[in-house]
């Protein structure tokens, strides 16, 4: 018996015995220390376990340990997902500005809060909790003093730069919502999402700086106040040195303040922003999230799917204006009393080594990026990578769209080293922050390319099945829902309740409705699919486009790839894929495809391929196209338009 043993069950047999001893010497205290009471949980799958069974349990012991509260909640959840009525912590006072920096000023003054990562490499500004405190109480009482009060909702129109950090944490001092609008956005979408969330006030910077150019920020806040008339105040902060027009309206943040600034006690619920985000038609939705349960959520998620650890420098390269950079730049490694990185330029600026210099010179231990940008820089080579000592690097994360295999083996052997962890974090402007991702799990534990794999804690996705019913075996694929409230979660949709419920809460009655379609597979993991619009039905097979785009983006002349269904007379759907930079192409194994080559596609200022705009080009239907405000460069839909015609 011995003699027919392979080696691999040799090393099966010692990895587990290797595990035994990991398990026997996993420290639940040493991890998360308010679950050393949780009883029976002595290994992190019992941790799982304990914070679904338990939730409100979990959530009480993790909001009073990590949390600093003004006075106790009373209620830990009252939500009814069916209704659409979530409410966290009821009861409860505190202050998020507080949560962010107060409390780490009295342990820590002097450590670096930011790393703002300016333009020009090289030439970062280190700024440390006791000024960022300064900065932000100075502005809390600028803000007060020119009126603004608790309940009003001020519009951040910013590059990320430490004042943008303060005016967001001035404004949750003094009690205020903020509504950070993407600065790369147009005059006419900054205009439409003041005005929909009924800002008199708006904050801006003289001018951007990015990839070397300079953006008249300014400018383009004046051309959108023109059509708002909500509007009766703008403060102007200098970001370059030169002069702009200045109006009555008007308010230089030079102007000096008190550096005391006392905090607003904030009930759990009371609103902390709004962030747009573009619905697949229609107006942009303005999603609420409230105080303590998306701080809470953002700090936990940070510290754990990271594996963040006190001293780490933290390395978002999102903007602030996507809901990633507000959790993971912003409240998530602030709360958590961490050194986070704020990123103003380009991934190929001046050079497509920028990140990885950038690494190497900040010391950065956790890197969190898009997949559209890997995707871009592999191509450039690994050379741009090895030039540099990644060696600092401990966790790589993904965000935004499913990362492909090519995509995700490189992130890992060449920026990683092969020895960092990749995790593929699914979630949402929805939910505050990451729901599905590898980890936290064992270390060891394995992590298949491109899946986001496991649950968070206290989070339940389930799969339904089209009448709604509840998908219970594994290996097999459905619309992506979240059965269990969590704290994190938007509460509603500014000024608009019914249009949330509608979204969310009535597709399946019960559940909270993602949009996104995932796979769970023989294992339990779960895969994301993509936006359920963009699953395709092709002769009864259900194929998920990010499935076809993978095989299509390992074709080395392809830089990247978009697929989408169309409607067919007798296979329900076709296929069709628009295909980047291709030099040549020699067929593929899914029948029914119609190739169209182009030399960029249609994104979202944030990366995302819009999909939905490439579907209306196909179908012919360019008055259908939709809310544009999100698209990056217009002229890549033009030239598809005109490609399509061709081809027709
Ligand atoms: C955080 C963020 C949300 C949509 C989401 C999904 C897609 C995000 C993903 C992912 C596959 C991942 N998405 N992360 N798809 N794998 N790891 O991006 O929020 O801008 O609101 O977009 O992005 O389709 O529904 P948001």
């Amino acid at each position: 018996m011995w003699l027919r043993c392979t080696s691999k069950c040799v090393f099966a047999s010692l990895s587990r015995s290797y595990n035994n001893v990991l398990s026997r010497s996993f420290n639940i205290a040493a991890f998360m220390p308010e679950a050393a009471g949780f009883e029976g949980v002595s290994d992190r799958a019992a941790l799982q376990e304990f914070s679904l069974s338990n939730s409100d349990h979990f959530w009480a012991a993790v909001a009073r340990h990590r949390l600093t509260w003004i006075s106790p909640f009373h209620t830990v959840q009252d939500c009814d997902l069916s209704r659409g009525r979530i409410k966290w912590f009821e009861g409860g006072k505190l202050n998020v500005s507080v949560n962010c920096l107060d409390r780490h000023v009295h342990t820590c003054p002097e450590k670096v809060a930011l790393i703002w990562e300016r333009d020009e490499p090289g030439s970062e500004v280190k700024v440390t909790y006791r000024s960022l405190l300064d900065m932000t109480c100075r502005l809390g009482n600028l803000l007060r003093r020119r009126g603004v009060k608790k309940g009003d909702c001020v519009t951040i129109y910013m590059p990320p730069c430490p004042l943008a950090v303060a005016s967001m944490l001035a404004c949750a001092r003094i009690g205020a919502a903020h509504n950070v609008v993407f600065a790369g956005f147009s005059a006419e979408a900054l205009a439409e999402r003041i005005r929909d969330a009924q800002s008199s006030t708006v904050i801006t910077v003289n001018q951007g700086v990015r990839g070397g150019r300079v953006i008249e920020l300014k400018k383009t806040v004046d051309t959108a106040v023109e059509g708002c008339p909500s509007v009766k105040q703008v403060f102007v902060a200098m970001r370059t040195e030169n002069p702009v027009v200045m109006t009555d309206r008007d308010v230089s943040m030079e102007e000096l303040e008190d550096a005391v600034c006392e905090p607003a006690a904030m009930d759990s619920e009371d609103v902390l922003f709004l962030l747009y985000t573009s619905g697949s038609t229609g107006k942009p939705k303005g999603l609420v999230h409230t105080q303590a349960g998306y701080l809470l959520y953002a700090l936990l998620t940070h510290r754990y799917v990271f594996s963040y650890h006190d001293g780490d420098v933290f390395g978002c390269v999102a903007d602030i204006g996507w809901i990633t950079g507000h959790s993971y730049s912003v409240y998530g490694p602030l709360a958590n009393g961490g050194t986070t990185v704020l990123f103003e330029s380009t991934p190929v600026y001046p050079n497509p080594g920028r990140y990885w210099e950038m690494v190497q010179r900040l010391r950065i231990n956790q890197f969190y990026g898009a997949p559209t940008a890997i995707r871009l820089l592999l191509k450039y080579g690994d050379h741009w990578v090895h030039k540099y000592d990644c060696s600092t690097l401990k966790t790589l994360g993904s965000v935004g769209e499913p990362i492909n295999t090519e995509a995700w083996e490189w992130y890992h052997r060449v920026v990683g080293d092969g020895r960092c962890p990749v995790v593929d974090t699914w979630w949402q402007t929805e939910t505050g922050g990451i729901c599905i991702a590898p980890r936290p799990s064992d270390p060891d534990a394995e992590i298949v390319p491109g899946m986001a794999m496991r649950p968070f804690f206290g989070m339940k996705p389930v799969l339904v099945d089209g009448e709604g019913k509840l998908l219970t075996s594994n290996n097999t694929s459905g619309p992506l829902c979240l059965a269990q409230p969590w704290p994190g979660m938007a509460r509603t949709i500014h000024n608009n309740h019914q249009r949330f419920i509608e979204t969310y809460c009535q597709p399946y009655p019960g559940y909270f409705f993602t949009g996104d379609g995932a796979h769970r597979s023989e294992e339990g993991y779960y895969q994301i699919t993509g936006r359920l619009d963009d699953v395709i039905n092709v002769s009864g097979h259900r194929l998920g486009t990010a499935e076809i785009e993978d095989v299509v983006n390992h074709c080395p002349a392809v830089a990247e790839s978009a697929v989408i269904g169309y409607s067919h007379d007798v296979k329900g759907q076709g296929i069709r894929s628009k295909t980047v930079s291709i030099m040549s192409f020699t067929g593929t194994q899914i029948t029914g495809v119609f190739l169209q080559f182009v030399q960029r596609l249609p994104k979202t200022r944030s990366g995302k391929i819009m999909r939905r705009v490439l579907r209306k080009v196909v179908e012919q239907d360019l008055g259908g196209l939709g809310d544009l405000s999100t698209l990056d460069d217009p002229a890549a839909v033009q030239e598809i338009v005109q490609g399509h015609q061709d081809l027709c």
